[in-house]
């Protein structure tokens, strides 16, 4: 590890600049967090508002999905969990990861001002490396969304030597990409005016309008791929993201519309 003279995240220094209506309005700094999406889950069980943000220098466990690791060095990224209350319903949710994968790319490429690329569902990459991963978490009691955790983490100041050893083929930070220093407050205010900004549009009218964004972002269009659909292996070629989110891919002359899943294999 490399060492991190890291100026820790000061709430009031949050607030200045910061343009949004409603995201960060509330924000809560921790210095060492397990993970910052089950203390979201904790205040927003106890009420915590619409758009509270929860971040941390550091996470002993954060949490990628399916119980997989997200490694969160001290100082070096944006651990960072939103508490969200929205009307629309919980069959809309999944979209919210593409709204924050587009947030965050967008975000890479107007505040550092390098190109980004989304890995559907939820990933963000620079130069095909993983930035950024995505981690949305849902309550709610039948189609009445209580609320949503959404989770985000940006790995911003990291060197290559920062990530462990099995991360450094696969990982990437956004200071190392741009090869300059990034302000990381001012990265964090801009990417909450994206998301607010597209948060606000999919809660009004749904995925329809991000799709073209999200589309010339994603890097698996056209491309032959492979994912699980249970214990079933499908290969087919990434075709388009439908209006719902999916992922559509064409198979032995079928299409099928992918909601979930892991893309193992990716040819051009
Ligand atoms: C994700 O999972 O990409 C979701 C990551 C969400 C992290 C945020 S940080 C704030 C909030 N609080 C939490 O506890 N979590 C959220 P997934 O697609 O399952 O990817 C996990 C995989 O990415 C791991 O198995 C590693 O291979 C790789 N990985 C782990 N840490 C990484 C890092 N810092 N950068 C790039 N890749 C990483």
């Amino acid at each position: 590890m490399t060492e991190n003279p890291y100026t820790p995240f000061d709430p009031v220094a949050i607030e200045q600049g910061l343009q949004t209506r409603m995201l960060g309005r509330t924000i809560f700094c921790f210095g060492s967090v397990g993970s910052t999406n089950d203390r979201a889950h904790v205040l927003a069980e106890s009420g915590a508002v619409d758009g509270t943000l929860i971040l941390a220098e550091e996470q002993t466990r954060g949490r990628g999905r399916r119980g997989r690791d997200w490694h969160s060095s001290p100082g070096r990224g944006i651990w960072l969990s939103l508490i969200l209350r929205p009307e629309f319903p919980a069959t809309q949710a999944p979209g919210l990861s593409l709204v924050a994968g587009l947030s965050l790319a967008e975000t890479i490429e107007d505040f550092a001002g390098i190109s980004a690329e989304v890995k559907w569902p939820n990933d963000c990459l620079v130069n095909n490396k993983k930035t950024a991963g995505i981690l949305t978490e849902l309550s709610a009691e039948k189609q009445k969304i209580n609320y949503i955790v959404l989770g985000m983490g940006v790995n911003l100041a990291h060197r290559n030597t920062d990530f462990p050893p099995e991360l450094r083929d696969i990982a990437t930070s956004v200071e190392v990409e741009a090869n300059r220093a990034i302000d990381r407050v001012g990265f964090l205010q801009n990417l909450l005016l994206h998301l607010e900004k597209n948060y606000d549009r999919f809660s009004l009218e749904g995925l329809t309008p991000l799709i073209e964004p999200y589309s010339s972002r994603c890097n698996l269009i056209g491309c032959q791929i492979t994912t699980q659909i249970g214990a079933k292996s499908i290969t087919g070629k990434a075709l388009r993201i439908d209006d719902s989110g999916a992922l559509v891919i064409e198979s032995n002359g079928r299409e099928t519309p992918l909601t979930a899943g892991e893309i193992t294999q990716i040819r051009k």
